[in-house]
C-alpha cells in the first residue's frame, strides 16, 4: 500500500474476463510494462475477486507496478492494493476515505467538469474520464466525451487524469496531447491478438 502519487501516470491497464484471463493477462500487460493495473469484474464472487486480487498482488509486486481495484473498497483493503477506483454510483469518495485511511489511493470516473471538480474537493486521488470514444467494452458507458474533456478538466483540477474508454494504438496520442497524465485500455491490450506486444507499443507512446 501507500505507494507514492507520482506513480500516478502512464499506462493503465484494466482487467475483463470477457476477453482474457485476468490473472494471464496480467502477467503479459505487466510483462509489456503497464504501469497500473486495476482488478475489474463485475460478476466475480467475493470469494473469486479476493482469489484473484491476491494473485494480482503478488504479480503487480513483482513488476513494480500499481493495483487498483474496481468498486470494492473492502476487496482493496482485504488484497492490500495501492488503491480502489470508485464510479458515480459506488461509495462516496469522502466515506471511503475515511475507510480506507489516507494512505490508499482513490480514483474517481467522471465525465464532466462538475464531478471532476467534486472528485477533487471529497479527495480522489487520480480521475478517470471517459468515455473518449465510442466503446464496446461498457455498454453502459455514456456518450463519447472526447479528448477536448481532459482538457477542460485539467485546466480546473490539479489531479492526474487518465483518460478511458475506446483508446487505441491509433488515437491514444490525442488523448495523450490533451493533457492526460496517461490512459487506460481494456479491449485495445486484451482483446489484440498478442496482448504483450500491444502492451508494448503503448508503452512507446505514454
Ligand atoms: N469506463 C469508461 S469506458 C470503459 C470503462 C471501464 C471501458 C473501457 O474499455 P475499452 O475497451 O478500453 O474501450
Ligand atoms: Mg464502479
Amino acid at each position: 500500500m501507500a505507494r507514492n502519487k507520482a506513480d500516478l501516470r502512464g499506462l493503465y491497464v484494466i482487467t475483463e474476463p470477457g476477453l482474457y484471463d485476468p490473472i494471464e493477462g496480467a502477467r503479459l500487460a505487466l510483462e509489456g510494462g503497464a504501469h497500473i493495473l486495476q482488478l475489474r469484474d463485475k460478476n466475480a464472487t467475493t470469494r473469486r475477486l479476493i482469489e484473484v486480487g491476491s494473485a494480482l498482488r503478488t504479480l503487480t509486486r513483482t513488476y513494480n507496478a500499481l493495483l487498483i481495484v474496481n468498486d470494492r473498497v473492502d476487496v482493496a483493503l482485504a488484497v492490500q492494493a495501492d488503491g480502489v477506483h470508485l464510479g458515480q454510483d459506488d461509495m462516496p469518495i469522502a466515506l471511503a476515505r475515511r475507510i480506507v485511511g489516507e494512505r490508499m489511493l482513490i480514483g474517481a470516473s467522471t465525465e464532466t467538469v462538475p464531478e471532476a471538480r467534486q472528485a477533487e474537493q471529497e479527495g480522489a486521488d487520480y480521475l478517470g474520464v471517459g468515455p473518449m470514444f465510442a466503446t464496446a467494452t461498457k455498454p453502459d458507458a455514456g456518450a463519447p466525451v472526447g479528448p477536448q474533456r481532459v482538457r477542460e478538466i485539467k485546466a480546473v483540477v490539479s489531479l492526474p487524469v487518465f483518460g478511458i474508454g475506446g483508446i487505441t494504438l491509433e488515437n491514444a496520442s490525442e488523448v495523450l496531447s490533451a493533457g492526460a497524465d496517461g490512459i487506460c485500455v481494456i479491449s485495445a491490450v486484451f482483446g489484440a491478438p498478442d496482448p504483450l506486444e500491444a502492451t508494448r507499443q503503448f508503452l512507446r507512446l505514454v
